[in-house]
Protein backbone atom coordinates (compact mmCIF):
# COMPACT_ATOMS: atom_id res chain seq x y z
CA UNK A 1 0.00 0.00 0.00
CA UNK A 2 0.80 3.67 -0.64
CA UNK A 3 0.19 6.69 1.58
CA UNK A 4 -2.06 9.00 0.34
CA UNK A 5 -1.97 12.14 -0.79
CA UNK A 6 -5.07 14.63 -0.74
CA UNK A 7 -3.32 17.03 -3.54
CA UNK A 8 -2.77 14.11 -5.82
CA UNK A 9 -5.60 11.71 -5.46
CA UNK A 10 -4.55 9.12 -8.34
CA UNK A 11 -0.60 9.90 -8.81
CA UNK A 12 -1.52 12.22 -11.79
CA UNK A 13 2.43 13.11 -11.37
CA UNK A 14 3.37 9.45 -12.07
CA UNK A 15 1.58 9.34 -15.10
CA UNK A 16 3.36 11.84 -16.37
CA UNK A 17 6.91 12.09 -19.07
CA UNK A 18 9.95 14.35 -17.73
CA UNK A 19 9.38 16.63 -20.04
CA UNK A 20 5.91 17.54 -19.49
CA UNK A 21 6.48 17.94 -15.78
CA UNK A 22 9.47 20.26 -16.50
CA UNK A 23 6.83 22.35 -18.55
CA UNK A 24 4.56 22.03 -15.89
CA UNK A 25 7.06 23.20 -13.26
CA UNK A 26 8.06 26.45 -15.44
CA UNK A 27 4.52 27.45 -15.76
CA UNK A 28 3.96 26.93 -12.06
CA UNK A 29 6.75 28.63 -10.84
CA UNK A 30 5.91 31.43 -13.58
CA UNK A 31 2.21 31.87 -12.26
CA UNK A 32 3.10 31.64 -8.61
CA UNK A 33 5.57 34.21 -9.25
CA UNK A 34 4.77 36.96 -12.21
CA UNK A 35 1.09 36.35 -11.79
CA UNK A 36 -0.02 35.49 -8.82
CA UNK A 37 1.40 39.49 -7.12
CA UNK A 38 -0.45 40.89 -9.79
CA UNK A 39 -3.82 39.77 -10.09
CA UNK A 40 -5.53 41.51 -7.32
CA UNK A 41 -5.31 44.77 -8.69
CA UNK A 42 -5.10 43.65 -12.21
CA UNK A 43 -8.95 42.31 -11.67
CA UNK A 44 -10.03 45.00 -9.14
CA UNK A 45 -8.93 48.21 -12.37
CA UNK A 46 -9.61 45.59 -14.98
CA UNK A 47 -6.55 46.02 -16.50
CA UNK A 48 -4.72 43.58 -19.41
CA UNK A 49 -1.30 43.79 -19.14
CA UNK A 50 0.12 42.90 -22.63
CA UNK A 51 3.79 42.48 -21.38
CA UNK A 52 2.39 38.66 -19.74
CA UNK A 53 2.33 37.63 -23.73
CA UNK A 54 6.02 38.63 -23.75
CA UNK A 55 6.51 37.01 -20.56
CA UNK A 56 4.87 33.62 -21.32
CA UNK A 57 6.28 33.83 -24.99
CA UNK A 58 10.29 33.70 -23.27
CA UNK A 59 8.94 30.42 -21.53
CA UNK A 60 7.67 29.05 -24.35
CA UNK A 61 4.34 28.70 -23.20
CA UNK A 62 2.66 30.16 -26.38
CA UNK A 63 1.87 27.60 -28.90
CA UNK A 64 3.58 24.88 -26.99
CA UNK A 65 2.67 22.35 -29.14
CA UNK A 66 3.67 23.49 -32.37
CA UNK A 67 6.66 22.29 -34.30
CA UNK A 68 10.05 24.58 -32.91
CA UNK A 69 11.02 25.89 -36.16
CA UNK A 70 7.14 27.67 -36.22
CA UNK A 71 8.61 28.89 -32.63
CA UNK A 72 6.61 25.98 -30.39
CA UNK A 73 8.73 23.75 -28.64
CA UNK A 74 6.78 20.57 -29.66
CA UNK A 75 4.87 19.43 -26.58
CA UNK A 76 2.61 16.87 -26.25
CA UNK A 77 -1.54 18.39 -25.52
CA UNK A 78 -1.01 16.42 -22.14
CA UNK A 79 1.65 19.24 -21.48
CA UNK A 80 -0.49 22.27 -23.30
CA UNK A 81 -2.91 21.10 -20.06
CA UNK A 82 -0.76 21.28 -17.86
CA UNK A 83 0.24 24.50 -18.56
CA UNK A 84 -3.53 25.90 -18.85
CA UNK A 85 -3.86 23.91 -15.18
CA UNK A 86 -1.01 26.05 -14.02
CA UNK A 87 -2.27 29.54 -15.27
CA UNK A 88 -5.80 29.11 -14.37
CA UNK A 89 -4.77 28.34 -11.06
CA UNK A 90 -3.88 32.19 -10.68
CA UNK A 91 -7.05 33.30 -13.01
CA UNK A 92 -9.38 31.77 -15.73
CA UNK A 93 -8.63 35.62 -17.25
CA UNK A 94 -4.48 34.87 -17.85
CA UNK A 95 -5.52 31.68 -19.23
CA UNK A 96 -7.24 32.92 -21.72
CA UNK A 97 -5.06 34.91 -22.98
CA UNK A 98 -2.49 31.79 -23.45
CA UNK A 99 -5.30 29.61 -24.84
CA UNK A 100 -6.75 32.03 -27.05
CA UNK A 101 -2.90 32.90 -28.82
CA UNK A 102 -2.11 29.51 -28.89
CA UNK A 103 -5.27 27.55 -30.30
CA UNK A 104 -7.31 29.87 -31.81
CA UNK A 105 -4.77 31.81 -33.70
CA UNK A 106 -1.65 29.94 -33.68
CA UNK A 107 -3.05 26.32 -34.48
CA UNK A 108 -5.54 27.38 -37.47
CA UNK A 109 -2.68 29.49 -38.87
CA UNK A 110 -0.28 26.06 -38.08
CA UNK A 111 -2.99 24.03 -39.54
CA UNK A 112 -4.68 25.74 -42.58
CA UNK A 113 -2.45 28.36 -43.65
CA UNK A 114 0.06 28.75 -46.08
CA UNK A 115 3.83 28.43 -45.48
CA UNK A 116 4.34 32.26 -46.20
CA UNK A 117 1.70 32.80 -43.39
CA UNK A 118 2.72 30.11 -40.82
CA UNK A 119 6.39 31.91 -41.30
CA UNK A 120 4.87 35.43 -41.24
CA UNK A 121 2.73 35.04 -38.14
CA UNK A 122 3.48 31.98 -36.20
CA UNK A 123 7.87 33.26 -34.67
CA UNK A 124 5.93 36.58 -33.79
CA UNK A 125 3.11 35.30 -32.09
CA UNK A 126 5.30 32.77 -30.14
CA UNK A 127 7.35 35.06 -28.84
CA UNK A 128 4.40 37.11 -27.56
CA UNK A 129 5.61 40.40 -30.08
CA UNK A 130 2.36 40.09 -31.51
CA UNK A 131 -1.06 39.00 -29.91
CA UNK A 132 -3.66 37.62 -31.35
CA UNK A 133 -7.66 37.07 -31.67
CA UNK A 134 -10.07 34.85 -32.92
CA UNK A 135 -13.47 36.15 -34.54
CA UNK A 136 -16.01 33.87 -34.63
CA UNK A 137 -18.94 35.03 -32.31
CA UNK A 138 -21.73 37.70 -33.96
CA UNK A 139 -24.25 39.40 -31.93
CA UNK A 140 -27.20 37.39 -33.39
CA UNK A 141 -24.76 34.04 -33.87
CA UNK A 142 -23.13 32.97 -30.66
CA UNK A 143 -24.20 29.21 -30.11
CA UNK A 144 -25.04 28.91 -33.69
CA UNK A 145 -22.02 30.34 -35.41
CA UNK A 146 -23.44 28.89 -38.76
CA UNK A 147 -25.79 31.56 -38.44
CA UNK A 148 -23.02 34.20 -38.55
CA UNK A 149 -23.36 37.40 -40.93
CA UNK A 150 -20.41 38.39 -41.39
CA UNK A 151 -19.08 38.49 -45.53
CA UNK A 152 -16.52 38.37 -47.84
CA UNK A 153 -16.90 39.56 -50.81
CA UNK A 154 -14.64 39.02 -54.23
CA UNK A 155 -12.26 42.05 -55.12
CA UNK A 156 -10.09 42.17 -58.12
CA UNK A 157 -6.76 41.80 -56.15
CA UNK A 158 -8.64 40.17 -52.86
CA UNK A 159 -11.58 40.15 -50.72
CA UNK A 160 -13.56 42.73 -49.06
CA UNK A 161 -14.95 41.95 -45.05
CA UNK A 162 -17.90 43.30 -43.85
CA UNK A 163 -19.74 42.02 -40.43
CA UNK A 164 -19.40 42.38 -36.88
CA UNK A 165 -17.76 40.34 -34.39
CA UNK A 166 -18.51 40.02 -30.64
CA UNK A 167 -17.59 39.25 -27.67
CA UNK A 168 -13.95 38.38 -28.70
CA UNK A 169 -10.70 37.76 -26.27
CA UNK A 170 -7.44 40.12 -26.93
CA UNK A 171 -9.27 42.06 -30.03
CA UNK A 172 -8.53 45.52 -28.41
CA UNK A 173 -5.10 44.74 -28.24
CA UNK A 174 -4.60 42.47 -30.92
CA UNK A 175 -2.42 42.99 -33.89
CA UNK A 176 -3.38 39.37 -35.54
CA UNK A 177 -7.00 38.78 -36.37
CA UNK A 178 -8.32 35.34 -37.13
CA UNK A 179 -11.65 36.36 -38.81
CA UNK A 180 -14.25 33.93 -39.88
CA UNK A 181 -16.58 34.95 -42.80
CA UNK A 182 -19.42 33.12 -45.23
CA UNK A 183 -17.39 33.82 -48.32
CA UNK A 184 -19.39 35.06 -51.51
CA UNK A 185 -16.84 33.34 -54.01
CA UNK A 186 -17.28 30.03 -52.27
CA UNK A 187 -20.50 29.00 -52.64
CA UNK A 188 -20.96 31.11 -48.99
CA UNK A 189 -18.88 28.81 -47.36
CA UNK A 190 -17.29 29.56 -44.22
CA UNK A 191 -13.59 30.61 -44.56
CA UNK A 192 -10.71 32.28 -42.31
CA UNK A 193 -9.01 35.38 -42.84
CA UNK A 194 -5.97 36.83 -41.39
CA UNK A 195 -6.10 40.42 -40.87
CA UNK A 196 -3.67 42.72 -39.69
CA UNK A 197 -4.03 45.71 -37.31
CA UNK A 198 -4.16 48.86 -38.34
CA UNK A 199 -6.28 48.06 -41.63
CA UNK A 200 -8.69 50.48 -43.27
CA UNK A 201 -12.54 49.79 -41.83
CA UNK A 202 -11.13 47.65 -38.77
CA UNK A 203 -11.96 48.48 -35.59
CA UNK A 204 -11.86 46.66 -32.25
CA UNK A 205 -13.55 48.70 -29.14
CA UNK A 206 -13.15 47.18 -25.71
CA UNK A 207 -16.37 46.06 -24.28
CA UNK A 208 -16.86 47.78 -20.51
CA UNK A 209 -18.43 46.86 -17.30
CA UNK A 210 -17.67 42.86 -17.06
CA UNK A 211 -18.11 41.70 -13.99
CA UNK A 212 -16.21 37.93 -14.80
CA UNK A 213 -12.79 37.67 -16.80
CA UNK A 214 -11.88 41.04 -15.62
CA UNK A 215 -7.61 40.47 -16.37
CA UNK A 216 -8.23 39.67 -20.30
CA UNK A 217 -9.58 42.17 -22.48
CA UNK A 218 -12.90 41.34 -24.30
CA UNK A 219 -13.87 43.99 -27.32
CA UNK A 220 -16.10 43.72 -30.21
CA UNK A 221 -14.44 43.85 -33.91
CA UNK A 222 -15.85 45.98 -36.59
CA UNK A 223 -15.48 44.63 -40.22
CA UNK A 224 -16.85 48.25 -42.47
CA UNK A 225 -15.81 46.62 -45.60
CA UNK A 226 -12.03 46.26 -44.70
CA UNK A 227 -10.15 45.50 -48.16
CA UNK A 228 -7.26 42.65 -47.91
CA UNK A 229 -5.02 41.12 -50.20
CA UNK A 230 -5.69 37.56 -51.79
CA UNK A 231 -3.25 35.94 -49.02
CA UNK A 232 -4.88 36.76 -45.94
CA UNK A 233 -7.23 33.85 -47.16
CA UNK A 234 -6.58 30.71 -45.17
CA UNK A 235 -6.37 28.41 -48.08
CA UNK A 236 -6.45 24.60 -46.37
CA UNK A 237 -9.79 25.01 -44.74
CA UNK A 238 -13.63 25.44 -45.63
CA UNK A 239 -16.62 25.29 -43.37
CA UNK A 240 -17.68 24.86 -40.07
CA UNK A 241 -15.08 22.81 -39.41
CA UNK A 242 -11.87 25.14 -39.40
CA UNK A 243 -13.37 27.11 -36.29
CA UNK A 244 -14.03 23.81 -34.52
CA UNK A 245 -11.09 22.41 -35.21
CA UNK A 246 -9.62 25.30 -33.25
CA UNK A 247 -11.96 25.18 -30.64
CA UNK A 248 -11.47 21.48 -29.90
CA UNK A 249 -7.85 22.27 -28.75
CA UNK A 250 -8.94 25.48 -26.64
CA UNK A 251 -11.66 23.43 -25.19
CA UNK A 252 -9.70 21.04 -23.71
CA UNK A 253 -7.24 23.71 -22.54
CA UNK A 254 -10.29 24.61 -20.50
CA UNK A 255 -10.86 21.13 -19.63
CA UNK A 256 -7.77 21.55 -17.52
CA UNK A 257 -7.31 25.13 -16.66
CA UNK A 258 -10.81 25.49 -15.04
CA UNK A 259 -9.59 22.50 -12.46
CA UNK A 260 -6.57 24.64 -11.45
CA UNK A 261 -9.15 27.48 -10.39
CA UNK A 262 -11.13 24.80 -8.67
CA UNK A 263 -7.90 23.42 -7.25
CA UNK A 264 -6.68 26.79 -5.74
CA UNK A 265 -10.60 27.11 -4.21
CA UNK A 266 -9.74 23.86 -3.00
CA UNK A 267 -6.56 24.71 -1.07
CA UNK A 268 -8.02 28.13 -0.04
CA UNK A 269 -10.98 26.48 1.80
CA UNK A 270 -8.96 23.48 3.19
CA UNK A 271 -6.60 26.35 5.17
CA UNK A 272 -9.31 27.89 5.78
CA UNK A 273 -10.98 25.46 7.74
CA UNK A 274 -7.99 24.75 9.90
CA UNK A 275 -7.22 28.19 10.57
CA UNK A 276 -10.73 29.21 11.54
CA UNK A 277 -12.37 28.20 14.98
CA UNK A 278 -16.16 28.53 15.35
CA UNK A 279 -17.63 26.72 18.62
CA UNK A 280 -14.72 25.71 20.13
CA UNK A 281 -13.09 24.02 16.86
CA UNK A 282 -11.49 24.32 13.62
CA UNK A 283 -14.28 24.83 10.81
CA UNK A 284 -12.34 21.52 9.30
CA UNK A 285 -13.40 19.48 11.82
CA UNK A 286 -16.89 19.28 11.33
CA UNK A 287 -18.66 16.46 8.95
CA UNK A 288 -20.14 19.15 7.02
CA UNK A 289 -16.80 20.92 5.96
CA UNK A 290 -15.19 17.52 5.33
CA UNK A 291 -17.70 16.76 3.76
CA UNK A 292 -17.46 19.55 0.82
CA UNK A 293 -13.68 19.03 0.87
CA UNK A 294 -13.88 15.58 0.00
CA UNK A 295 -16.56 15.90 -2.43
CA UNK A 296 -14.00 19.00 -4.14
CA UNK A 297 -11.44 16.52 -4.40
CA UNK A 298 -13.13 13.76 -5.65
CA UNK A 299 -14.53 16.04 -8.22
CA UNK A 300 -11.14 17.34 -9.42
CA UNK A 301 -9.20 14.41 -8.95
CA UNK A 302 -11.45 12.54 -11.31
CA UNK A 303 -11.48 15.38 -13.46
CA UNK A 304 -8.37 15.37 -13.97
CA UNK A 305 -7.79 12.04 -14.97
CA UNK A 306 -10.44 12.04 -18.00
CA UNK A 307 -8.52 15.29 -18.96
CA UNK A 308 -5.28 13.27 -19.19
CA UNK A 309 -6.77 10.19 -20.82
CA UNK A 310 -8.53 12.82 -23.67
CA UNK A 311 -4.85 14.33 -23.86
CA UNK A 312 -3.15 11.12 -24.22
CA UNK A 313 -6.18 10.21 -27.30
CA UNK A 314 -4.94 13.34 -29.01
CA UNK A 315 -1.21 12.94 -29.08
CA UNK A 316 -1.94 9.88 -30.51
CA UNK A 317 -4.74 11.39 -33.49
CA UNK A 318 -7.62 9.33 -31.91
CA UNK A 319 -10.09 11.47 -29.94
CA UNK A 320 -13.56 12.37 -30.90
CA UNK A 321 -14.57 15.92 -30.40
CA UNK A 322 -17.37 14.38 -28.02
CA UNK A 323 -14.86 13.53 -25.85
CA UNK A 324 -13.36 16.82 -25.35
CA UNK A 325 -17.58 18.31 -24.96
CA UNK A 326 -17.58 15.55 -22.15
CA UNK A 327 -14.57 17.23 -20.39
CA UNK A 328 -15.16 20.61 -20.98
CA UNK A 329 -18.39 20.86 -19.74
CA UNK A 330 -17.88 18.53 -16.71
CA UNK A 331 -14.36 19.83 -15.35
CA UNK A 332 -15.84 23.33 -16.18
CA UNK A 333 -19.40 22.36 -14.38
CA UNK A 334 -17.57 21.48 -11.26
CA UNK A 335 -15.04 23.63 -11.19
CA UNK A 336 -18.04 26.54 -10.76
CA UNK A 337 -19.43 24.02 -8.18
CA UNK A 338 -15.97 24.22 -6.15
CA UNK A 339 -15.46 27.56 -6.07
CA UNK A 340 -19.50 27.91 -5.12
CA UNK A 341 -18.34 25.49 -1.90
CA UNK A 342 -15.28 27.49 -1.54
CA UNK A 343 -17.25 30.78 -1.40
CA UNK A 344 -19.61 29.53 1.29
CA UNK A 345 -17.00 27.89 3.32
CA UNK A 346 -14.88 31.40 3.63
CA UNK A 347 -18.10 32.75 5.17
CA UNK A 348 -17.97 36.65 4.87
CA UNK A 349 -13.96 36.65 3.87
CA UNK A 350 -15.52 34.54 0.93
CA UNK A 351 -16.69 37.61 -0.82
CA UNK A 352 -13.37 39.92 -0.40
CA UNK A 353 -10.78 39.85 -3.18
CA UNK A 354 -8.44 39.11 -0.25
CA UNK A 355 -9.14 35.46 -0.17
CA UNK A 356 -9.51 35.16 -4.42
CA UNK A 357 -12.13 32.76 -4.12
CA UNK A 358 -14.54 34.61 -5.21
CA UNK A 359 -13.50 36.08 -8.45
CA UNK A 360 -12.59 32.57 -9.43
CA UNK A 361 -16.16 32.00 -8.78
CA UNK A 362 -17.10 34.99 -11.23
CA UNK A 363 -14.65 33.68 -13.80
CA UNK A 364 -15.94 30.62 -14.20
CA UNK A 365 -19.15 31.75 -15.06
CA UNK A 366 -17.92 32.80 -18.14
CA UNK A 367 -15.95 29.89 -18.85
CA UNK A 368 -18.92 27.87 -18.49
CA UNK A 369 -20.32 30.22 -21.09
CA UNK A 370 -17.70 30.42 -23.53
CA UNK A 371 -16.18 27.83 -25.97
CA UNK A 372 -19.94 26.11 -26.11
CA UNK A 373 -22.09 26.88 -23.29
CA UNK A 374 -22.75 23.79 -20.69
CA UNK A 375 -26.00 23.31 -22.08
CA UNK A 376 -24.70 23.02 -25.74
CA UNK A 377 -22.19 20.62 -25.22
CA UNK A 378 -24.90 18.34 -23.34
CA UNK A 379 -26.54 18.46 -26.47
CA UNK A 380 -23.33 17.65 -28.85
CA UNK A 381 -23.17 14.53 -26.64
CA UNK A 382 -27.15 14.46 -26.42
CA UNK A 383 -26.87 13.95 -30.70
CA UNK A 384 -23.66 11.64 -30.25
CA UNK A 385 -26.55 9.11 -27.73
CA UNK A 386 -29.30 9.90 -29.50
CA UNK A 387 -28.59 10.25 -33.60
CA UNK A 388 -30.52 13.10 -33.08
CA UNK A 389 -29.56 17.25 -33.14
CA UNK A 390 -31.70 19.04 -30.56
CA UNK A 391 -30.27 22.52 -30.95
P1 LIG B 1 -22.46 20.70 -37.50
O1 LIG B 1 -23.41 20.38 -38.61
O2 LIG B 1 -22.46 19.88 -36.29
O3 LIG B 1 -20.99 20.71 -38.10
C1 LIG B 1 -20.63 21.55 -39.20
C2 LIG B 1 -19.31 21.05 -39.75
O4 LIG B 1 -18.31 21.13 -38.73
C3 LIG B 1 -17.80 19.80 -38.44
N1 LIG B 1 -17.63 19.75 -36.97
C4 LIG B 1 -16.44 19.64 -36.39
N2 LIG B 1 -15.20 19.52 -36.89
C5 LIG B 1 -14.18 19.44 -36.01
N3 LIG B 1 -14.37 19.47 -34.68
C6 LIG B 1 -15.59 19.60 -34.13
N4 LIG B 1 -15.73 19.67 -32.82
C7 LIG B 1 -16.70 19.69 -35.00
N5 LIG B 1 -18.03 19.82 -34.81
C8 LIG B 1 -18.59 19.85 -36.04
C9 LIG B 1 -18.86 18.85 -38.94
O5 LIG B 1 -18.31 17.61 -39.24
C10 LIG B 1 -19.33 19.58 -40.18
O6 LIG B 1 -18.35 19.42 -41.18
P2 LIG B 1 -18.76 19.41 -42.75
O7 LIG B 1 -17.49 19.04 -43.44
O8 LIG B 1 -19.85 18.41 -42.88
O9 LIG B 1 -19.22 20.80 -43.06
O10 LIG B 1 -22.68 22.22 -37.17
P3 LIG B 1 -23.85 22.93 -36.44
O11 LIG B 1 -23.99 24.28 -37.04
O12 LIG B 1 -25.07 22.04 -36.39
O13 LIG B 1 -23.17 23.04 -35.01
C11 LIG B 1 -23.86 22.92 -33.85
C12 LIG B 1 -22.94 23.10 -32.63
C13 LIG B 1 -23.80 23.38 -31.43
C14 LIG B 1 -22.18 21.82 -32.40
C15 LIG B 1 -21.92 24.21 -32.82
O14 LIG B 1 -22.44 25.24 -33.50
C16 LIG B 1 -21.22 24.67 -31.57
O15 LIG B 1 -20.27 24.05 -31.08
N6 LIG B 1 -21.62 25.86 -30.99
C17 LIG B 1 -20.88 26.48 -29.93
C18 LIG B 1 -20.16 27.70 -30.47
C19 LIG B 1 -18.86 27.94 -29.79
O16 LIG B 1 -18.27 27.09 -29.15
N7 LIG B 1 -18.34 29.15 -29.95
C20 LIG B 1 -17.07 29.45 -29.40
C21 LIG B 1 -16.61 30.79 -29.90
S1 LIG B 1 -14.87 31.07 -29.57
C22 LIG B 1 -14.79 31.32 -27.93
O17 LIG B 1 -15.70 31.22 -27.19
C23 LIG B 1 -13.46 31.67 -27.46
S2 LIG B 1 -13.38 32.02 -25.79
C24 LIG B 1 -11.71 32.11 -25.74
C25 LIG B 1 -11.10 32.27 -24.44
O18 LIG B 1 -11.00 33.43 -23.97
O19 LIG B 1 -10.57 31.25 -23.91
P1 LIG C 1 -26.52 32.26 -26.75
O1 LIG C 1 -26.10 31.37 -27.85
O2 LIG C 1 -27.53 33.30 -27.06
O3 LIG C 1 -27.05 31.35 -25.55
C1 LIG C 1 -27.82 31.88 -24.45
C2 LIG C 1 -28.35 30.70 -23.63
O4 LIG C 1 -29.19 29.89 -24.46
C3 LIG C 1 -27.27 29.75 -23.11
O5 LIG C 1 -27.65 29.27 -21.86
C4 LIG C 1 -27.27 28.61 -24.10
O6 LIG C 1 -26.83 27.38 -23.53
C5 LIG C 1 -28.74 28.54 -24.45
N1 LIG C 1 -28.99 27.95 -25.77
C6 LIG C 1 -28.51 28.36 -26.97
N2 LIG C 1 -28.97 27.57 -27.95
C7 LIG C 1 -29.74 26.62 -27.35
C8 LIG C 1 -30.48 25.50 -27.83
N3 LIG C 1 -30.53 25.20 -29.12
N4 LIG C 1 -31.15 24.75 -26.94
C9 LIG C 1 -31.11 25.04 -25.61
N5 LIG C 1 -30.42 26.09 -25.10
C10 LIG C 1 -29.75 26.86 -25.96
N6 LIG C 1 -16.22 34.24 -29.04
C11 LIG C 1 -15.28 34.26 -30.03
O7 LIG C 1 -15.59 34.01 -31.19
N7 LIG C 1 -13.98 34.57 -29.73
C12 LIG C 1 -13.57 34.87 -28.49
O8 LIG C 1 -12.37 35.13 -28.27
C13 LIG C 1 -14.53 34.88 -27.43
N8 LIG C 1 -14.19 35.25 -26.18
C14 LIG C 1 -15.16 35.43 -25.22
C15 LIG C 1 -14.82 36.01 -24.00
C16 LIG C 1 -15.82 36.24 -23.06
C17 LIG C 1 -15.47 36.94 -21.77
C18 LIG C 1 -17.14 35.84 -23.30
C19 LIG C 1 -18.24 36.05 -22.28
C20 LIG C 1 -17.48 35.25 -24.51
C21 LIG C 1 -16.50 35.06 -25.49
N9 LIG C 1 -16.82 34.57 -26.76
C22 LIG C 1 -15.88 34.54 -27.76
C23 LIG C 1 -18.22 34.29 -27.11
C24 LIG C 1 -18.75 32.97 -26.57
O9 LIG C 1 -18.24 31.89 -27.29
C25 LIG C 1 -20.28 33.00 -26.63
O10 LIG C 1 -20.71 33.91 -25.62
C26 LIG C 1 -20.89 31.64 -26.43
O11 LIG C 1 -20.61 30.80 -27.53
C27 LIG C 1 -22.41 31.71 -26.23
O12 LIG C 1 -23.02 32.50 -27.21
P2 LIG C 1 -24.06 33.67 -26.78
O13 LIG C 1 -23.36 34.51 -25.75
O14 LIG C 1 -24.52 34.34 -28.01
O15 LIG C 1 -25.24 32.94 -26.06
Amino acid sequence: MQPFNWEDPFNLDDQLTDDERMIRDTAAAYAGSKLQPRVIEAYESERTDPEIFREMGELGLLGPTLPEEYGGVGASYVAYGLIAREIERVDSGYRSMMSVQSSLVMYPIFAYGSEGQRRKYLPRLATGEWIGCFGLTEPDAGSDPGGMRTRAEKTSGGFRLTGNKTWISNSPIADVFVIWAKSDSHGGRIRGFILDKGLAGLSAPKISGKLSLRTSVTGMINLDGVEVDEDALLPNVEGLKGPFGCLNRARYGISWGSLGAAESCFHAARLYGLDRKQFGRPLAGTQLYQKKLADMMTDIGLGLQASLRVGRLMDEHRFAPEMISIVKRNNVGKALDVARWARDMHGGNGISEEYQVIRHMLNLETVNTYEGTHDVHALILGRAITGIAAF
